[in-house]
């Protein structure tokens, strides 16, 4: 195995954890044994918890929460845990404000990714801006979410900022689309020196001749810079004559340019096969929003929604699932391409 590791990220000796097996026969990735993590009805008025993200904070872990309230709408809920398993929400959804303290919700948010960049955690996520687009709230303190400037006009639905300013920018992946379940999809990558302009849009990928992300793709945790490039674990969707169905998968891309595609797995790292992927409000649904990992261990914990319905926990580490994304990847020349025509 190659000596792949993990790079300007704080140590987690505490992360969330569960051996995988001795051999792999596909992909070196596994689920939690315990799934799902998060179930059914886990907040009074609120009927499912998927497509969350976590953090690593203080010594334990806190995460943004896509809550879908028993009127359908769904909202940001705060959690925190003392394990990255267990979680305690809180009851009423996250009180947005704005840039002068006045409270500012959104119509709708759900999605959420949470992301640390410098001293300043940023959340992200989904929201109605006239359409489907992309809203971001920054906390030091995670008692007070700011909401700052929308970065995207719609649509756009699916946004991940990088965990480090590239370049000296800030950087965003995000995947635009229409004002339905869009049935099309490519990552981009936009980057911006203050966190409100946004710009230098570059492609990054687009869906490929592979099943299973033939009709869309798009962003999923964090990326997690490694020696290999950034590791980005992402979703990609399949059509079938029953509707979609969602697979995680794996890149790794450019240090300096994220816009190049240097490996992208050919393979699906993760697709629905168990009963909480397979069977909810959408069924076949592997959703990936957020991973803990430890530089030091090189262990990967990737949490992703399940169904529509639940929230899964996965495990891997950086090495071997750096080596199988090589493996097998299978570029073509956009994924090659710095992205800009
Ligand atoms: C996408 C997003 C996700 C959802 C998925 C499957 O378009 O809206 O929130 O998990 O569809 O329903």
């Amino acid at each position: 195995m190659s000596d792949v590791k993990i790079l300007n990220a704080p140590d987690v000796p505490n992360m969330p954890w569960q051996d995988g097996p001795e051999t792999f026969q596909d992909a070196p990735v596994w689920r939690y044994s315990q799934n799902p993590i998060i179930g059914r009805n886990p907040i009074e008025g609120v009927a499912r918890i998927f497509n969350s993200a976590v953090v690593a904070y203080e010594g334990a872990f806190v995460g943004v929460f896509r809550g879908e309230q028993r009127n359908g709408v769904s909202y940001i809920y705060f959690g925190r845990s003392k394990d990255g398993i267990n979680w305690d929400f809180e009851k009423d959804k996250i009180r947005f404000v704005n840039e002068k303290g006045e409270e500012f919700m959104p119509v709708y948010a759900y999605d959420p990714r949470l992301v640390k960049v410098e001293d300043t955690y940023y959340a992200i996520w989904c929201q109605d801006f006239y359409g489907a687009a992309i809203g971001i709230a920054k906390t030091t303190d995670f008692k007070t979410f700011t909401r700052i400037e929308n970065p995207f006009i719609p649509f756009n639905r699916n946004a991940v900022l990088f965990p480090r300013k590239i370049n000296g920018k800030y950087m965003m992946l995000s995947r635009p689309s229409d004002s339905g379940h869009t049935p099309f999809g490519d990552i981009f990558l936009s980057e911006s020196p203050d966190m409100t302009y946004w710009g230098k849009h570059r492609h990054v990928m687009g869906p490929n001749g592979k099943w299973w992300q033939s009709v869309k793709i798009g962003g999923g945790a964090a990326p997690i810079e490694t020696t290999e490039g950034w590791l980005l674990f992402y979703h990609g969707v399949s059509g079938t004559c029953n509707g979609f169905v969602y697979s995680i998968g794996g890149a790794i891309l450019d240090i300096d340019n994220p816009s190049i595609v240097k490996y992208r797995c050919e393979n699906f790292l993760l697709t629905p096969e168990e009963w909480y992927e397979e069977r909810g409000f959408v069924p076949n649904v592997c959703f990936p929003c957020a991973t803990i990992h430890d530089p030091e261990s090189g262990k990967i914990a990737l949490y992703y929604g399940c169904a529509d319905s639940y929230v899964g926990l996965a495990f891997t580490e950086i090495d071997a699932v750096t080596d199988y994304i090589k493996e097998h990847s299978s570029l073509n020349d956009a994924d090659r391409e710095i992205g800009i025509r």
